[in-house]
C-alpha cells in the first residue's frame, strides 16, 4: 500500500487495524480535515470491507453510530473533521456514555502549531467530552516521513477494547488526530485484511445470592435476559421495563406502578435485585431508598451504577443461586399474588366489547375499526404488529409510559435511549438500528421492519435525521408521530396544576403546527395519517422503505 501522502497512508492503516479487528460500520460527516479518513474509508466501502453511512450533519451521525452499535453490540466508528463538528457529537455521545454503547470517534484536528492561535476551525477538542470518553488519544497524523507501521494497530488495539468495555464498561472514545497539509492523496491499495479478532475480554467472576423471602427482580433498560431468568430461578416476581430485554415470561408483572404503591405488594418487599437502568417511575426509586429493603443493583454496561438511595450494593454479574430456592407455600403465594394482581390489572384495562346478539358481530366490527386512535390503541397496536425480527424504538415522551404501563410481556426486541433520555436523535438512533438489523442476510432481523414511536416535538427534534443522501441505504422503517401538538408530558406534571395556562403552554408545552406531510415528502418519505383502529392497523401491516405515520392525538 503506496500513496505518496503519509496521512493517507496512516488513515488507510488505521481503518485496515479495525476492520481487522471486526469494525464493520463507520458513518462520517464530510470536511476538509478529515479528507484522508474519509477517502480511505470510501475505499473500504467499495472493496466491501466495511458499510459506510454519511450524513451531513454530525449530531446525526452520532446517534446513528449509536443506533448501529446498539444493534450489533460492536464499536462503529465516527469520522468528523475539526471544530463545532465535533462538538454536534456530544449528544450522542454521553448517550453512549451512559448506557454503555461501543463508539469509537476518529476526529481530525489541526497540528500544534496551528492550535490556540484563533486558526480557522480550531477549538480544544480534546477536553470537549470531559469524563464521558473510556479512552483518548491526540496523536499526529505522520507528514513527510514514513510511520511506524506498528502504530496505527496499537491505536486501533487500545481504542477497540477500551470502547467494547474488555477490562471495564464499554462506551464511547476517541482518537482525536492532526492532520497537516497536503491532508491526502490517492489511495492506490488497500493493505491485506487479515482477521486477528478482538483482544479477548476478561472475564471477572460473578456473585453468589441466597433466597430470602419477600423479594423482587427489577429490570430497568438494557436489563436483558438475565433478569428474567433470575426471576424464574428464585420464583419471584419480574418487574420489567419496556426497554429493553426482559418484558417476557412467567413472572412478568405488568401495571407494576400500581402494585409497587400498595402496601400488600410493594409495601411487603424485602429485597430487590435490580438490573439494568430504571427510569421510567418514581415508585421503583421510591422502593430502593427505603429502609426496610436491601437492594442489590447488578454492575450493568452503564457508566453510572444505579443507586437512588446511595445504599445499594452493587456487585457484578452474572448472579449465581447459591442455596436452595425457597418453596414454602408462602413463598408460591407470594409470586401468585402478584402475577394474580398484575393479570388482574390487565383484564381491567382492556374492557370487553363483544355482544351476545347474533348480528352484532358486523356492526361491532366495523365500529371497531372506525374506533379514533387513542395514546394507549397506538401502543397496543404497535405492539401486536411487531414481531421478533422486528425492531421497536420508543422516544422519550408520554407514548413510552402509555406503553410501560399497559403492555403485557413479548419477546420482541425494544430500545428507548434511556442513558440519558433526552429528545433528540431518536429517528437516527431507529435509522440506525434499522440498518444494522436488515443488513445482514443471516441477521435475526433481516426481513423486519423497525418502529420508531414518539412525540411530535421529538420527532421535529431530529427532523434532520430524515435526509438521506443520493445513494445512502433506506431501510424498512417507520416513524409513527403521535401529534398532540406540543409536549403533553409536562400536563402530567405538578406544575401544570400551579402554573397559569397561557406561560405553561409558551415555555412547556410549546405548541407547534408543523405540516409532517410536507415535511416527509421533502425529505423523500412515503405519508400515511390513520385516524382510526382499521387504517391504523393497515398503515402498520405494510412495511415499505421510510414511511411517517402521522397519528393526531388529543392533548388530554
Ligand atoms: C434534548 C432534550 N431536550 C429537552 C428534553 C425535555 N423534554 C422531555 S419530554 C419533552 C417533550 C416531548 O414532547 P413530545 O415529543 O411531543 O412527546 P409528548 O410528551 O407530547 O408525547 C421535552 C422537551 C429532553 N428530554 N431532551
Ligand atoms: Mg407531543
Amino acid at each position: 500500500m503506496h500513496s505518496a501522502n503519509p496521512a493517507t497512508d496512516f488513515a488507510v492503516a488505521l481503518l485496515g487495524e479495525f476492520v481487522s479487528r471486526g469494525v464493520r460500520d463507520l458513518v462520517l460527516s464530510p470536511g476538509s480535515r478529515s479528507q484522508a479518513l474519509a477517502l480511505a474509508a470510501a475505499e473500504y466501502e467499495r472493496a466491501g470491507l466495511i458499510r459506510l453511512r454519511v450524513r451531513i450533519d454530525e449530531r446525526v451521525s452520532g446517534f446513528l453510530a449509536l443506533g448501529l452499535a446498539v444493534e450489533t453490540r460492536l464499536p462503529v466508528l465516527l469520522v468528523t473533521t475539526s471544530g463545532t463538528a465535533v462538538a454536534n457529537l456530544h449528544p450522542a455521545v454521553l448517550e453512549a456514555h451512559h448506557s454503555g454503547v461501543p463508539l469509537i470517534l476518529l476526529t481530525a484536528d489541526r497540528p500544534g502549531e496551528l492550535r490556540g492561535i484563533g486558526s480557522n476551525q480550531t477549538t480544544d477538542q480534546l477536553d470537549l467530552f470531559g469524563g464521558a470518553l473510556r479512552w483518548s488519544r491526540d496523536v499526529e497524523a505522520p507528514w513527510k516521513t514514513a510511520f511506524d507501521p506498528d502504530h496505527p494497530g496499537e491505536l486501533a488495539d487500545e481504542a477497540f477494547s477500551a470502547a467494547s468495555g474488555h477490562s471495564s464498561l464499554p462506551g464511547p472514545v476517541q482518537l482525536n488526530i492532526a492532520f497537516r497539509e497536503p491532508l491526502s492523496g490517492r489511495v492506490d491499495s488497500l493493505p491485506e485484511t487479515v482477521t486477528v479478532g478482538p483482544p479477548s475480554p476478561s472475564h471477572a467472576p460473578g456473585t453468589a445470592l441466597a433466597a430470602t423471602p419477600h423479594s423482587v427482580v427489577i429490570a430497568g433498560h438494557d436489563a436483558g435476559p438475565a433478569a428474567e431468568q433470575l426471576a424464574r430461578e428464585l420464583a419471584v416476581p419480574l418487574i420489567a421495563e419496556l426497554s429493553r430485554g426482559a418484558r417476557f415470561g412467567p413472572n412478568l408483572v405488568v401495571g407494576y406502578r400500581k402494585l409497587l404503591a400498595d402496601p400488600e405488594f410493594g409495601g411487603r418487599v424485602s429485597r430487590a435485585v435490580v438490573f439494568g437502568h430504571p427510569t421510567l417511575s418514581r415508585e421503583i426509586p421510591a422502593l430502593l431508598q427505603r429502609d426496610d429493603v436491601e437492594v442489590l443493583v447488578v454492575r450493568s454496561r452503564a457508566g453510572e451504577p444505579y443507586n437512588p438511595g446511595h445504599r445499594a450494593r452493587v456487585v457484578p454479574g452474572p448472579i449465581e443461586i447459591s442455596g436452595a430456592v425457597d418453596a414454602t407455600p408462602e413463598a408460591k403465594t407470594w409470586l401468585g399474588s402478584w402475577i394474580q394482581a398484575s393479570r388482574q390489572l390487565l383484564d381491567d384495562g382492556n374492557g370487553a366489547t363483544s355482544g351476545d346478539r347474533p348480528g352484532d358481530f358486523a356492526r361491532e366490527q366495523l365500529a371497531a375499526y372506525r374506533e379514533p386512535v387513542t395514546r394507549r390503541m397506538l401502543v397496543e397496536l404497535v405492539w401486536r404488529a411487531t414481531w421478533p425480527h422486528d425492531r421497536l424504538v420508543f422516544g422519550a415522551s408520554r407514548l413510552i409510559r402509555v406503553a410501560d404501563a399497559l403492555l403485557a410481556g413479548k419477546r420482541i426486541p425494544v430500545h428507548a435511549n434511556r442513558g440519558l433520555a433526552g429528545i433528540d436523535g431518536t429517528i437516527a438512533t431507529g435509522i440506525g438500528i434499522a440498518l444494522a438489523s436488515q443488513a445482514d442476510p443471516e441477521s435475526s432481523g433481516a426481513g423486519g421492519t423497525t418502529r420508531v414511536v414518539l412525540g411530535d416535538l421529538a420527532a421535529l427534534h431530529d427532523a434532520g435525521a430524515m435526509l438521506f443522501g443520493d445513494g445512502e441505504e433506506r431501510p424498512r422503517i417507520q416513524v409513527i408521530v403521535g401529534n398532540d401538538g406540543g409536549g403533553t408530558i409536562f400536563d402530567g406534571l405538578e406544575v401544570a396544576a400551579s402554573a397559569p395556562a397561557e406561560p405553561f403552554d409558551r415555555v412547556l408545552y410549546t405548541p407547534q403546527q408543523a405540516d409532517l406531510a410536507a415535511l416527509a415528502a421533502g425529505y423523500g418519505w412515503a405519508y400515511a395519517a390513520p385516524t382510526n383502529r382499521g387504517e391504523l392497523d393497515e398503515a402498520l401491516a405494510t412495511p415499505d422503505g421510510p414511511t411517517v405515520i402521522e397519528v393526531r392525538l388529543p392533548r388530554d
